[in-house]
């Protein structure tokens, strides 16, 4: 794996040194603007010519478009391992870092490609698109980027429970530049941005089970313990803030425990799980450039608007976690599933089945399959828990197999996956994938 991304390394060497201008292309969520963010900082580093763009999807017209442009290399980061059979027949050269499922291409020698799944790594938990793409660009001597791969990570669900595999030897990267430091802590978010309880309401990661996405849930708690809670966490005296820390410890343990955080950045940026869901806030609302200037390192008023997105994002989410609160979840035998056509809710579907899984709003002993209906088609995305993934249940494969069936598109992880099917298909499709899931199970 980490020869493949020397291979990488010599061709972007190459190409820096031929004064190449180099295309790249990535996904949208926090882990792709992170990838994009780790190349296009240390080709700038480099100064190198670049030209970046930022998308939901990598489709084959845009696979085949980009083919008649005139870069000297093109690069695919977070995306990319579907299409190795387009690249092969590109003119020019191509490499790609991704870490999703892949389909045993094998790659000509225009195309560099890495992905942990080649090697036998979990690209679900061990290695992030960011990761990948740090690991291509390492080898210039960027270790002080490496805490890129970890934003990356953290905003694949990846670093929550500590990192492991090909992300442990990224966090040493980062340790031993020192752009990073570990501390312990409680890990709540906007601890001096935020009135308490809204801090506490929207920490999602660890879950807070009553607190998480729950406005009142956090009032009442912090009530409880007679705290006031509309001041800022940061503005508590020491022994409140010990007494909410051994009642949030009492809830998850794992609230306490080590931050990543990055001194040389303003407090905003500080913490990387923090920076990771600023990019998702970008991301979601369709301002990744945002998200990708702020990880290139613009301040101030960027800066500003993307709190207010992330203030908006998060107003979203808890919205979509007292829906899933009241309304709760269609069951089927093996899946269940939450549909809406409602714009808020649309656009949150896939954060709040991961939300409403962890903080056991939704039953975890079944996949959530979150549908937002889109004119004629429904977004479909799916989550579930690494128990079930332990048990056989493989997402990616059941949603790109079901929405296949019915002349859709879908893929992804075992633990988190997406589909597009056509509306009219919405019921057989469940019922498809109920039983796919249900075959999984039995036959694992
Ligand atoms: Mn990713």
């Amino acid at each position: 794996m980490l020869n493949r991304a020397g291979e990488a390394t010599n061709v972007l060497k190459e190409h820096v040194e031929k004064d190449s201008v180099i295309r790249i292309i990535s996904h949208n969520d926090a882990d792709g603007i992170s990838s994009a963010a780790v190349i296009a900082n240390a080709l700038a580093e480099e100064n190198v010519q670049f030209h970046t763009t930022i998308i939901p999807r990598l489709k084959e017209d845009i696979v085949n478009q980009l083919r008649h442009e005139s870069y000297d290399l093109f690069i695919f980061s977070d995306m990319g391992s579907a299409f190795v059979k387009e690249f092969n027949t590109y003119k020019k050269d191509v490499i790609i870092a991704d870490h999703h499922q892949i389909d045993g291409t094998e790659s000509e020698s225009n195309v560099v490609h890495i992905n942990p799944h080649i090697f036998g790594i979990d690209g679900s938990k061990d290695l992030s698109g960011a990761g990948s793409s740090y690991l291509a660009v390492r080898g210039l001597g960027k270790e002080h980027l490496a805490h890129f791969a970890l934003i990356g990570a953290f905003g694949d669900m990846q670093g929550q429970s500590g990192f492991t595999g090909v992300n442990r030897l990224i966090l040493n990267d980062a340790l031993e530049s020192g752009v990073l430091e570990i501390h312990e802590g409680l890990k709540i978010v906007s601890k001096s941005s935020e009135p308490i309880f809204k801090s506490l309401a929207y920490t999602f990661s660890p879950p807070l089970p009553g607190i998480s996405g729950d406005f009142e849930g956090s009032q009442e708690f912090l009530e409880r313990m007679n705290l006031s809670y509309g001041i800022k966490f940061t503005d508590l005296e020491d022994e409140e803030k010990d007494l909410l820390k051994d009642a949030l410890i009492s809830i998850n343990p794992d609230i306490f425990g080590d931050c990543y955080t990055v001194p040389r950045e303003v407090p905003m940026l500080r913490d990387l799980e923090e920076y990771s869901y600023i990019l998702d806030a970008c991301g979601k609302n369709k301002k990744q450039g945002l998200g990708l200037s702020i990880a290139l390192g613009e301040k101030g008023q960027a800066l500003d608007a993307a709190l207010k997105l992330q203030r908006e994002y998060r107003d979203q989410i808890v919205k979509g976690l007292e829906w899933v609160k009241r309304e709760g979840a269609v069951q089927l035998s093996d899946i269940q599933y939450l549909y809406s056509e409602d714009k808020v809710l649309k656009a949150v579907m896939g954060t709040i089945a991961s939300i409403g899984l962890s903080v056991e709003l939704l039953d975890s002993s079944k996949p959530v399959i979150g549908l937002s209906r889109l004119h004629k088609d429904i977004k479909v995305s799916g989550r579930t828990t690494r128990e079930m993934v332990d048990r056989g249940v493989n997402l990616g494969k059941a949603l790109q197999d079901s929405s296949n069936n019915f002349g859709g598109q879908g893929g992804g992880h075992d633990i988190a996956a997406g589909a597009m099917i056509p509306y009219e298909s919405k019921d057989n499709f469940l019922n498809l994938l109920n039983e796919m899931v249900e075959y999984q199970l039995s036959n694992d």
